[in-house]
């Protein structure tokens, strides 16, 4: 019987305080400008991905949460895989009595611990396990800053997941995107009294993609053009810096200016896209006026393409923060039925 080769990891759910939107090259999926985020605690969220491979496997097979995903027709998937391998038979090559492993099919078993309809961003947390774990299982010498760059072919957003606490996406400048990775800023411990909460106020899919939403963007929007030139290279800095010197105001203020504008240029997009609802744009209300009778940010929220809420807090206001998002979700009209008031989160 042959013998079965396996790995197993697991990878978090990454959420941005600076945004990733529009691409500079659609085949390699190198951005117009970088990017930063936190992650999420993989207790509630985070992907577990097992890769195997063997000379009795007689296809390359994905199963995502139990159910099998055509691997031919996924081109992200191949890009992904083939970098493997290659990665894979030169080590190979340099060590002539090691195992083959880039000549056999693979079988990936992915799972999520959050309900994929949550309308959560699963993609980014889903290729960083799966590129993680075939590098793990490959035994290859790549840093994970590497492998960001092949998690990144897979899903723009992904390369950021194979690191916890607080990363950035560098966008690079060659066109080769060998300069276009991922690196982690802080760690998570650096921040202890950092939080955050989801607010689930749908579990629908989103309407537009973000793939194709950042294309209609990228090809109609002038205001995108200027944040990407012109606002996002100094708020990276300015991030960089808040994080740093774990100055929650700062850090704040960047988000949620972040994340406004970042919906701004989604409606400045020709026909323009609404990824938030009237439920969004309560929470917006409510955070606003929360800050505004503390007289400080308490709450800094952000919305990625759904209407889906993340808060960021720190330890101190917690039973203010959740205690007055709870009050309100129970009070207000328009919640779905698939919604959940928060999942309050720490990082991974
Ligand atoms: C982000 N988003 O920085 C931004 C904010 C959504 C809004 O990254 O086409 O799923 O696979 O590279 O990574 C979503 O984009 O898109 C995303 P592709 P991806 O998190």
């Amino acid at each position: 019987m042959p013998q079965i080769y396996q790995a197993s990891v697991t990878a978090p759910v990454n959420i941005a305080v600076i945004k990733y939107w529009g691409k500079r090259c659609t085949k390699l999926n190198l951005p117009t400008n970088s990017s930063l985020s936190v992650a999420l605690s993989q207790e509630n969220l985070r992907t577990l991905t097992t890769a195997s491979c063997s000379e009795q496997f007689d296809k390359d097979i994905l199963w995502l949460n139990g159910s099998e995903e055509n691997v031919a027709s996924n081109s992200r998937l191949i890009i992904c895989i083939e970098n493997l391998r290659l990665l894979r038979s030169r080590v190979e090559k340099e060590n002539p009595g090691s195992q083959t492993l880039s000549k056999m099919n693979l079988h990936i078993v992915s799972e999520n611990n959050f309900p994929t309809a949550a309308g959560l961003a699963s993609s980014a947390a889903g290729f960083a396990a799966l590129v993680y774990a075939i590098a793990n299982l490959y035994k290859l010498p790549q840093s994970e800053i590497q492998l960001s760059r092949i998690a990144r072919q897979g899903s723009g957003s992904a390369c950021r997941s194979l690191f916890g606490g607080y990363t950035s996406w560098e966008m690079g400048n060659n066109d080769d995107g060998s300069d276009s990775q991922a690196q982690q800023v802080a760690t998570k411990s650096h921040w202890p009294d950092m939080k955050a909460a989801i607010l689930i106020i749908s579990a629908a899919k989103k309407g537009v993609s973000s793939t194709s939403g950042m294309q209609a963007t990228v090809a109609t929007s002038t205001l995108f053009t200027y944040r990407a030139q012109h606002i996002v290279p100094i708020r990276m800095q300015e991030m960089k810096k808040a994080i740093a010197a774990r100055d929650f105001q700062s850090f704040a203020e960047l988000t949620i200016k972040d994340s406004n504008q970042f919906h701004a240029v989604c409606l400045d997009t020709m026909p323009p896209i609404f990824y938030l609802n009237d439920t969004s744009r309560y929470i917006i209300r409510l955070a606003e006026e929360l800050n505004r009778v503390a007289g400080k940010y308490v709450a800094a929220y952000t919305f990625d393409a759904g209407p889906n809420a993340v808060l960021y807090y720190l330890s101190e206001n917690t039973q203010l923060v959740l205690g007055l998002f709870r009050e309100c979700y129970r009070k207000a009209k328009g919640w779905s039925s698939d919604a959940r008031p928060c999942v309050p989160e720490g990082f991974n």
